[in-house]
């Protein structure tokens, strides 16, 4: 983390005068836009011309975080010699290859904390223990005394508190919640930021919720939980694949339960989340058996040509076939 500030503070001090383009990630999230948004103001401050440009667009619970900076979807910009830095994406696709291709390709520097991340850029600040890309910022910023305004630790206090959920995960250190107080001195405001990040859905989530709920089905003991999402429940609801967004860990949460399934039937097949706790489970191994991967505590799958009626019940076979396999003493 150390040699990240100093890196950091070089690579900022390095481009004074220059145009710099901040990009981020598909979907951006709280971490994605705090570390545009914040990067963006300690450039801007130390008299970079800076902008940020994502291939989507802000979320609109997180625009009052982009307020005094220039955000644009890879559509509004035009190619005009600015030098790329990415931020919180574990690899370079993450950006959008057509937002990429505005750059030739090239990303001068990559800064994040994916512990995948292969360094692809010309200069690599990754730093795989940081619980957010805005923690090696923030880290960055008041080690090295670099601009860190209201707006600045603001933005750095959303990415920390979405990436660690409201301080809750592993990555969450003594170190974090030292950077984080240093945070709020400066003007960050955790009730506000609470407000944006989880007190923001929209009527439809809460009636997919209910739908999801409903579908909800226990399996060999209750150690197995299964629910499901059509492409009917995301019409019915107004609501879009992105609001699946958590919903597994509904039943992810329940006493006994060691494996959480999510089914959603899209168009062309079904696609499915796993969640457990417990890494002996290697739902990675399990994803694999489904034509998917991931982690072990966290994996998806991709059936496709699949549905609901005809295959809902052989998926759930082969998650209970390997739940066995794993668990026999
Ligand atoms: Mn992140």
């Amino acid at each position: 983390m150390q040699l990240a500030g100093t890196a950091l503070k070089e690579l900022v001090t390095s481009l004074r005068g220059q145009k710099v383009a901040v990009l981020g990630h598909m979907r951006p999230d709280g971490d994605c836009i705090g570390s545009q948004s914040a990067l963006c103001r300690i450039l801007l401050a130390e008299g970079v011309d800076a902008i940020c440009v994502n291939r989507d667009r802000v979320p609109t619970n997180l625009t009052s975080y982009t307020q005094g900076i220039k955000f644009l979807t890879a559509d509004q910009y035009t190619a005009d010699g600015r030098q790329a830095i990415a931020v919180d994406c574990a690899d370079a696709t993450r950006i959008g290859t057509e937002l990429l291709s505005k750059f030739n390709n090239q990303i001068l520097a990559n800064i994040d904390h994916h512990s995948s991340n292969p360094d692809y850029a010309k200069i690599n600040i990754v730093v795989k223990e940081a619980a957010a890309t805005c923690h090696v910022l923030a880290h960055g910023a008041l080690k090295h005394g670099l601009h860190c305004d209201e707006a600045t630790a603001k933005s750095l206090h959303l990415g920390i508190i979405t990436d660690t959920g409201r301080f809750c995960y592993a990555s969450v250190t003594a170190g974090v919640l030292e950077i984080a107080a240093e945070l709020i001195k400066r003007g960050a405001k955790p009730e506000e930021a609470n407000f944006y990040i989880f007190e923001q859905e929209s009527r439809g989530k809460l009636e997919l919720t209910k739908r999801f709920l409903n579908s909800i089905l226990f399996h060999e003991n209750g150690k197995i939980c299964s629910g499901e999402i059509t492409q009917a429940d995301y019409s019915a609801t107004g609501t879009t694949k992105e609001d699946k967004e958590g919903l597994v860990e509904f039943p992810r949460s329940v006493v006994g339960v060691d494996i959480a399934v999510l089914f959603e039937e899209g168009k062309d097949g079904i696609r499915g989340s796993l969640r457990g706790r417990d890494p002996k489970l290697r739902l990675d191994l399990l994803a694999a058996k489904l034509n998917g991967g991931g982690h072990i505590l966290a994996a998806g799958f991709n059936m496709i040509g699949c549905t609901l009626q005809n295959d809902r019940q052989r998926i759930l076979d082969i998650i209970i076939a390997h739940y066995r396999e794993q668990t026999r003493a």
